[in-house]
Formats: structure tokens, sequence, C-alpha cells
């Protein structure tokens, strides 16, 4: 089954814990601060694979989680980093936020790697704490929790030519006559019913053509099944439309030569300035030959090179991939895919609003920290409170308008704003 889209979630793994511990020696009756730190959590990583030609996999497996890294130890061991969680995904892929809909990345190259949920750190032990005032520190960090993602993949296959044509025009007939490809051939239209990606090799120059189900009139509305793998085509540098110059169903082929590129045009724009070589069909049989001269003549004078074959025996096939070959050489590249720069996760904005019963605040950077704070050690939250006001979050409270007996969020900490004893003792207006 050849799958072309699919939806996944990822979470990367959390950091360890740091450990609370004190060095207890013979003889040293109060040791000093030893708990080491939390090891970081795996990433999520997707890599391009060049065992996947689909999505299939990932049909069957939406959910995806790296390991969180392990606490810190006493004796200031710190814990094992949690293992990354890899992806396999196919040559072309292309990763979008679901959520937003933003592309954040074009995996083409094979080995291609790019973390798409980061790990998070982990904590440090409460050794690290120690001050010249501060020697016993009896609190350590927690883990920062992993990146987590709804994502999009879609596949845009990497070919260098698209086949497109009428069902029945004998696209796959030519991608088993020039390449090892074995795609299923029959005498109906809509045989084929996903993308063949074949290689060709002609005078030891090699290309990559895709076959693609038939187009007909509608397929940019969806008619057909042509219209779910257009996209394919998007990214070919070529395209080699082929006609079945015998239209022993009684089919015009002119006419349908320009309905494809009419739905060529109205699913990109571009498809239809894309160079287009033209290949007459089934020249083994006497009803092509007959119309040969007239259509090559008509799509002549269109601008198109116009070559006679026969994808069933052969004939005319050579000359028609070294044009391809040769067009290929001066042929664009197809259009990237626009990569927006990823803004460094917003870490200076900061918001405070007032959510129905509480004030709420917002901001990555201080969410970050309250997750990192063990909420149940006195001395830990002594630190955070330090922390919110040096970063300027108590004052913009503040000027939201907090009250003493508010509630106040911050991820998933939630507690009545207290004045800071002194507050209240500003200058007295007069
Ligand atoms: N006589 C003759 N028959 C051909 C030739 N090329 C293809 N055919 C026949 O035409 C029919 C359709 O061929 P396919 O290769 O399946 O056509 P297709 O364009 O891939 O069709 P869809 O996948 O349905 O879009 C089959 O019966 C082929 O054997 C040719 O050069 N000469
Ligand atoms: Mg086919």
């Amino acid at each position: 089954m050849f799958i072309d889209e699919v939806k996944i979630y990822v979470k990367a793994g959390a950091g360890g814990n740091g450990m609370v511990s004190f060095r207890r020696e013979k003889y040293v009756p109060q040791g000093g601060p030893s708990g080491g730190d939390g090891g970081r959590g795996g990433d999520v990583i997707l890599e391009v694979s060049p065992h996947e030609n689909t999505l299939l996999r990932l049909r069957y497996r939406r959910h995806y989680r790296a390991e969180n890294g392990e606490n810190g130890r006493s004796k200031n061991m710190h814990g094992r980093r949690g293992d990354d969680c890899v992806i396999n995904v196919p040559p072309g892929t292309i990763v979008y936020d679901a959520e937003t809909d933003q592309p954040l990345a074009d995996l083409t190259e094979i080995g291609q790697r790019i973390v798409i949920a980061k790990g998070g750190r982990g904590g440090r032990g409460n050794a690290r704490f120690a001050t010249s005032t501060r020697q016993a520190p009896t609190f350590a960090e927690q883990g920062e929790p992993g990146e987590e993602r709804h994502l999009r993949l879609e596949l845009k296959l990497l070919a260098d030519v698209g086949l497109v044509g009428y069902p029945n025009a004998g696209k796959s007939t030519l991608l088993a006559q020039v390449s090892a490809a074995r795609p299923k051939i029959a005498d109906y239209p809509f045989t084929t019913l996903t993308p063949n990606l074949g290689v060709v090799n002609i005078d030891d120059n090699i290309f990559v053509m895709a076959d693609i189900p038939g187009l007909i009139d509608g397929a940019h509305l969806g008619h057909g099944l042509g219209h779910q793998f257009l996209r394919h085509i998007e990214r070919t540098r070529v395209i080699v439309h082929i006609i079945d110059a015998a239209a022993l169903e009684g089919r015009e082929p002119l006419v349908d030569f320009h309905t494809i590129n009419r739905e060529l045009a109205a699913y990109a724009p571009e498809l239809a300035q894309r160079p287009q070589i033209v290949a007459l069909n089934k020249m083994d049989l006497p009803e092509a030959q007959a119309r040969a001269a007239a259509l090559t003549e008509a799509i002549e004078a269109l601008g198109h090179q116009v070559f006679c074959i026969s994808a069933a025996t052969g004939q005319g096939i050579k000359q028609l991939l070294r044009a391809t070959y040769e067009l290929l050489q001066t042929a664009p590249e197809p259009p990237a895919i626009e990569i927006p720069e990823v803004v460094e996760e917003e870490l200076e904005t900061l918001q405070v609003e007032r959510e129905d019963d509480a004030f709420v605040v917002r901001g990555a950077h201080v969410e970050r920290r309250v997750a990192m704070t063990n909420l149940d050690n006195e001395e830990a939250l002594f630190r955070l409170q330090h922390t919110l006001r040096r970063w300027g979050i108590i004052d913009a409270l503040r000027e939201a308008g907090v009250q003493e007996g508010d509630t106040v969020r911050i991820g998933d900490m939630e507690f009545d704003y207290v004045p800071d004893p002194g507050e209240g003792e500003e200058e007295p207006i007069s």
C-alpha cells in the first residue's frame, strides 16, 4: 500500500530529576550535598532511510516517545541520558506542524536527520546549589519536560521525470520497459492505483522516473484517482506526456492532451511551465501510425518535442530517453519547499492575562522554570519566588491588577498571591 500522508504525535524524553543527598562518611558528621544531576531526555529524530518508500509504516504506529533521562543519584552520580527515538521516513518527506500547518523540514537526502522534538535537560542535583551562604541545599531541580508536538508528514516523491497521460495510454508499460520497476499493466483504465518509481539508465546516465495513475477531466477537482497523486509530479523537473495514438476506444488524442495539460495547470500553475516532452504511443498498431503525422505536427506547433514510440515493443524509446535526459540537463530545479526560520521559542514574550478566576502567566522560560521546580520543597519554592521577582513577573502581575488572595497560574502551578512583606511600605502618597 502506498501512503503519502500521515499524522503522528511525538514526545521527547523528560530530563531526569536532580538528586538531593548528603555525603555520609565515617568521621564526617555533616557531609556536604552530593546529589547528582538527572540525565538528559532522549530526542525524537526523523531520519531519511533508503529502505522506506512510503509513509505506510507510520500509519500503523502513530505515537512515538523517546526515553526519559534517569534521575541523578547520591555520591554525585549523574543519571544516564535517555535513548533517542528515531523514526525512519522515505526521501521526499515534508514535515508540518499539524496544529499551525507550518512546514518544519523537507527531508530529501538519504541519511539526513533532524531533531523534531528535543529531550528535556536533566535537573541539577543539590550539589549544584551549594553556595557560601547555603551550604546544605535541601532541594534539587526536576528534569525539564521533553518537547511534544503533533506532526503531519507528507510524501512528495523525488523523481526527475514524471509520466502523465490519460488512463490506459501506456505509462506503466513504458516504465516497465525502461526500468526494473514492475508496475501493474492491464487493458483497462485506472490500472495504476499508486505511484511507481523506476531508475532509468540511458547511455550510462541515470535518472528517476515516476509513473502516476492516469489523469482525466476534472482531476484537479478530485475526479478519478490522479488528483491525490499530482503532488508527486510537483517536484519532477521534466514531464513526459504519453498519448495513446491508436485511440481504439474512440477517444480523441489531441483533446485528451489538452485536457491533461489544463488539469496540470489547474492543480499548480508551475506544472504548466514545466518542460514537457510528448510520446505518441502504441506505434506498433496501424491506427496509431495513421495518426502519427497529424498529431506530431499539431503538438510540435505548441513547442513540444514529439516522439513516436511503442512502449510494448521498445520502438523509438532510446530516442525518447535521450531527449529526456538532455532536457533534464537544462531544466530548472523544482521550487523548494519554503521552511520559515524557527523563531527561538519566544523566550522573551511574557504574558499575564486574567482568565475567569485566575491570573495566568505565560512564557516558555518561566513555565519551564516552574516545571523544573519541586513545589513540595520549601527551599525550592523560595528560590522560584526569588526568580519570579527577578524576572519581573511579580511586577507584571501587579500591573495586571492582581490583589492579595487572587489565584495565579503558571504552567501546572497554582498559588494564591501574597504581596511580599515590605511591598506595602512604599512611599505613602501625599
Ligand atoms: N499495442 C500496444 N499496446 C500497448 C502499448 N503500450 C501499452 N499498451 C497496452 O495498453 C494497455 C494499458 O497500458 P498501461 O501501461 O497499463 O497504461 P497506463 O497508462 O499505465 O494506464 P493507467 O495505469 O490505467 O493510467 C495495456 O493493455 C497495455 O498492454 C503499445 O505500445 N502498444
Ligand atoms: Mg498505469
